[in-house]
């Protein structure tokens, strides 16, 4: 048994669906009901990640918890994005703790999202979140590294680019990962042996990509879509914003930015 979490929302309603069409049985659980007929053989249940009893009970007897429930933006300020993604992140991995599971986790290329452009990053070069939203994914990638080091329960943090049916930007021709990559991703993530606490850049196979190495190597993954039939139609598609082409987390990362645009951040 697998635990879905964010179960209606846009990833997690095709990952359901894509996963269920695997053979993995599915518990499924959002905020919101479930958009649709239920996948062959899933469950639904309503539930908040703030009610940590709920989240206890259903993760029991599950192997793995794929956790994609949350706030995907910096729209909504600290507060809920405290209180959504991380006090949520406590929620899950005390469920883990008590029922010895996995986490997958949906991390974001926001954790590294003021990393320049230029830079191609290893998962071991230091995180650089562009808004509360992607410092809320490192907290949610070192509470993953915490309960590995104390009470060795591992997890597989995906730093996601941008999951979207095809790529729409010029930016996503580094960034995007199909919806396809992602579901054989979290399927190579369930199955494999061990993980202990692993990072894996969650793009396609994108010549223009930002990241380069990570922990795929224990999921045995690799992805087998790629931007680049898209480079011809999109390489001019740029936001037209100097702050937001320089960086990695593109808007995000421009969004509210005061220091002088001229000006070199150290590295
Ligand atoms: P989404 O907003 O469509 O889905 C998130 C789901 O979480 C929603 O259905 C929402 O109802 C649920 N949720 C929010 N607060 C909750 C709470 N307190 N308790 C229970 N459920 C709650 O977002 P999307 O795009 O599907 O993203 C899923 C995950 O993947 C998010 O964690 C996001 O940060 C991450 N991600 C997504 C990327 C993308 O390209 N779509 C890129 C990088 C990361
Ligand atoms: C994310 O983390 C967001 O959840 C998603 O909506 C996209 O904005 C994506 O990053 C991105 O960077 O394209």
């Amino acid at each position: 048994m697998i635990l879905l979490t964010g179960a209606s929302g846009r990833l997690g309603s095709v990952l359901a669906r894509d996963l269920a069409a695997v053979g993995f049985t599915l518990r499924l659980t959002d905020l919101k009901s479930y958009p649709g007929l239920l996948p062959q053989g899933a469950v639904f249940e309503t539930a908040d990640l703030a009610d940590a009893d709920s989240f206890a009970r259903l993760a029991e007897g599950c192997r793995t918890i794929l956790h994609f429930g949350g706030i995907p933006n910096d729209n909504p300020g600290f507060a809920p994005i405290a209180a959504a993604n991380i006090a949520g992140l406590h929620t899950i991995y005390e469920a883990a703790r008590r029922s010895s599971a996995r986490v997958v986790f949906a991390s974001s290329n926001h954790a590294v999202g003021f990393h320049e452009r230029r830079a191609r990053l290893s998962s071991t070069d230091p995180t650089r979140p562009d808004g509360f939203y992607g410092l809320s994914k490192v907290f949610g990638e070192q509470i993953g590294r915490l309960y590995w080091d104390k009470h060795g329960i591992e997890s597989v943090n995906i730093r996601i680019g941008s999951c979207c049916p095809q790529p729409t930007d010029a930016r996503m021709l580094s960034t995007w990962l199909s919806p396809a990559d992602l579901a054989r991703l979290c399927a190579a993530a369930i199955t494999a042996p061990h993980t202990g606490w692993a990072i894996i850049w969650g793009a396609s196979a994108n010549p223009a990509s930002f990241w380069g190495e990570d922990d795929r190597a224990l999921l045995g993954w690799q992805p087998a879509d790629s931007a680049d039939g898209w480079r011809a139609a999109l390489a001019g598609k740029v936001t037209g914003d100097p702050i937001a082409e320089r960086f990695q987390g593109g808007v995000f990362a421009a969004r509210g930015y005061s220091r002088n645009p001229t000006e070199t951040t150290r590295s």
